[in-house]
């Protein structure tokens, strides 16, 4: 437990800890008073948990001041700590419950898919799990290239199309062969979209559609990867996904680099998707399963 908690503290961004660490100069020796609340309240929405969720935590931290007579300002962090860690629930754990397990990953350019998809291998592989690799995004062939020096750096079988090939056509070779060859998980690279291009958008669709054909029930998981550094405008990125395809999870990619934390509360409250593992570095295994406890401990360094 230790070695996870630490490994949260070093891997989260310097700006996480920054943008939520004036909260303990925020709460300290002095009394609650309104600029106690619009401090509070500067501070959340920089930190990148939004309006609508930086309201819903503040109206909820008032209504427990209220009815506990609180009135200094350093009773209010432990409260506030345990709101934050209250909204983040508990992420459901993965069951591979059939085999092959197909595992898509979904997302805008750059946001850290291909990377994601070697580093989940790395870690499915370690648990003695038999991964296919398939790199379906075939739009550019330097992704495809991408794919392949991670399977060869990893040792992890890959399945790719040709660039300029129909994606659709790579998965549905890729699962017959899986299927054939009893691996246990799919992972399906797909070539990044922007989320405002009806046409792409369809494309992915019809991606999911031809998975379903080559295997019934697939894919059984769909996860979107989100850059955490984009902020606010990841939850757009993730509604136009959500409305799509049927989205079962959130990769949280670059945690580590500039990403200020917040986005972590918005996507749980807006979006209600789980966030399933966070990415803490490009080392193949820097992609954690995400701790909640680890995570909200770490931004308030307590
Ligand atoms: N620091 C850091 N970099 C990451 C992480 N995930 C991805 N990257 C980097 O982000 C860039 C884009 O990632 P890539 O997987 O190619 O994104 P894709 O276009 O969605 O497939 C690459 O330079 C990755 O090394 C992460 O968790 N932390
Ligand atoms: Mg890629």
């Amino acid at each position: 437990m230790v070695e996870i908690f630490s490994r949260w503290k070093t891997g989260l961004s310097r700006s996480s800890k920054a943008a939520f660490g004036r909260v303990a100069s925020l709460l300290g020796a002095s009394e609650i008073a309104a600029d106690t609340w619009n401090e509070l309240e500067a501070i959340l929405i920089q930190a990148d948990l939004g309006i609508h969720t930086t309201q819903t935590i503040l109206t909820s931290l008032q209504a427990s001041v209220r009815s506990k007579g609180i009135i200094k300002a350093a009773e209010l962090r432990p409260l506030l700590e345990l709101e934050l860690r209250s909204r983040l629930g508990n992420p459901p754990s993965i069951e591979f419950d059939t085999r092959p397990y197909v595992i898509l990953l979904v997302g805008v350019n750059g946001s850290g898919k291909t990377t994601s998809i070697a580093k989940l291998g790395y870690k499915f592989a370690a648990t003695g799990k038999k991964i296919q690799l398939v790199a379906a995004d075939t739009f550019r062939a330097a992704a495809v290239d991408q794919l392949q020096v991670w399977a060869e750096r990893l040792n992890l079988p890959i399945v790719s199309g040709q660039a300029g090939s129909d994606p659709g056509a790579v998965v549905y070779d890729a699962l017959q062969s899986a299927t054939a060859k009893q691996v246990d998980i799919v992972l399906v690279d797909t070539a990044g979209r922007l989320h405002t291009r009806f046409n792409l958008m369809e494309e992915l669709k019809k991606v999911v559609r031809v998975t379903g054909k080559a295997l019934d029930g697939a894919p059984h998981a769909t996860w979107l990867v989100l850059d955490a550094t984009t902020g606010q405008n990841a939850l757009l990125q993730a509604r136009a996904f959500k409305e799509a395809v049927n989205i079962t999870g959130v990769i949280l990619a670059k945690l580590d680099t500039s990403a200020k934390g917040g986005m972590v509360f918005a996507i749980q409250e807006e979006l209600g998707l789980p966030i399933l593992f966070a990415g803490l570095g490009e080392a193949p295994d820097d992609l954690q399963s995400f701790d909640p406890d680890a995570f909200v401990k770490s931004i308030l360094n307590t």
